[in-house]
C-alpha cells in the first residue's frame, strides 16, 4: 500500500519537522490540561462534600475557572451499517486535534470493514491511521516514536511502521485530506489498537478497535 511520492524537495523535511515541534506542543498541552484536570478532581475530592456554593468565595477579580472539559457524549455507535460492512469515518478530535474523535469502535469477526480517516482540522499537522494486531499498541509506539530520530527515511513510507504488526493503514494525510481503507476484521476477537504513527503522536492519537 505504499505510495511513492517524487517530491521530496528540502522544504518537505522542513515541514516534516515543524510538524513533529506542532505535535510536541499540542502534547504537552494537553498533558498539561490533563494535569490540571486531575488535580482540580484531587483538590474537590479533598474538599468533601461542599457544595461549590459553601466553598471559600473566590477573591474579588479573580480569573473565571477554567471551563469544564467537555464529556465527549457517548455516541450510540460510531459504526454504520452499510451492506454488511462496518462503516466507520475518524476525525481529529475537535478540542486536541491530535487526537482521534472516535476513541473506540466495534465490528464484528471477519467482517468487511471501511475505514474513512477525514484529517479535517483547521491546525495543519500530518496524520495517518494505523490499526495494530491485538497487544501491539505499546511496540507501534516504540516504533512511531523511534522514527524521530530518522523523519527523512520515515516520511516517503507515511510514518508506517514495518512489519506484521500493522493490520491495515491509510497513507499520510495532510491537513483536508481524506482516505478510506477497506479491510476484513480479523477471525480473533478482541481488542485492536489504532493509532496515528506520525512521530511524536501516538501517546495520545490512539484508540480501539473491538473486535466481536
Ligand atoms: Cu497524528
Amino acid at each position: 500500500m505504499d505510495t511513492h511520492h517524487d517530491s521530496h524537495e528540502s522544504g518537505s523535511s522542513f515541514w516534516s519537522a515543524v510538524n513533529v515541534l506542532i505535535g510536541l506542543a499540542f502534547g504537552v498541552f494537553a498533558l498539561g490540561a490533563g494535569a490540571v484536570l486531575i488535580g482540580g478532581g484531587l483538590i474537590n475530592s479533598l474538599k468533601g462534600k461542599k457544595t461549590p456554593e459553601a466553598a471559600h468565595a473566590p477573591a474579588a477579580g479573580a480569573p473565571a475557572a477554567a471551563p469544564a472539559a467537555a464529556a465527549p457524549a457517548a455516541a450510540a455507535s460510531s459504526v454504520k451499517e452499510e451492506g454488511g460492512a462496518a462503516v466507520v469515518t475518524l476525525k481529529p478530535g475537535a478540542a486536541n486535534p491530535m487526537s482521534f474523535d472516535v476513541t473506540s469502535f466495534t465490528v464484528k469477526a471477519g467482517q468487511k470493514v471501511k475505514v474513512t480517516f477525514d484529517n479535517d482540522s483547521t491546525t495543519p499537522l500530518q496524520h495517518n491511521w494505523v490499526l495494530g494486531v491485538a497487544g501491539s499498541k505499546d511496540r507501534l509506539i516504540a516504533a512511531a516514536n523511534g522514527m524521530m530520530a530518522e523523519m527523512t527515511k520515515w516520511m516517503p513510507r507515511g510514518y508506517v511502521p514495518d512489519g506484521p504488526d500493522v493490520l491495515a493503514h491509510t497513507k499520510l494525510l495532510n491537513s483536508k485530506e481524506k482516505e478510506t481503507v477497506e479491510f476484513t476484521a480479523p477471525q480473533e476477537k478482541g481488542d485492536y489498537p489504532y493509532l496515528c504513527t506520525f512521530p511524536g503522536h501516538s501517546m495520545i492519537m490512539q484508540g480501539t478497535m473491538k473486535v466481536e
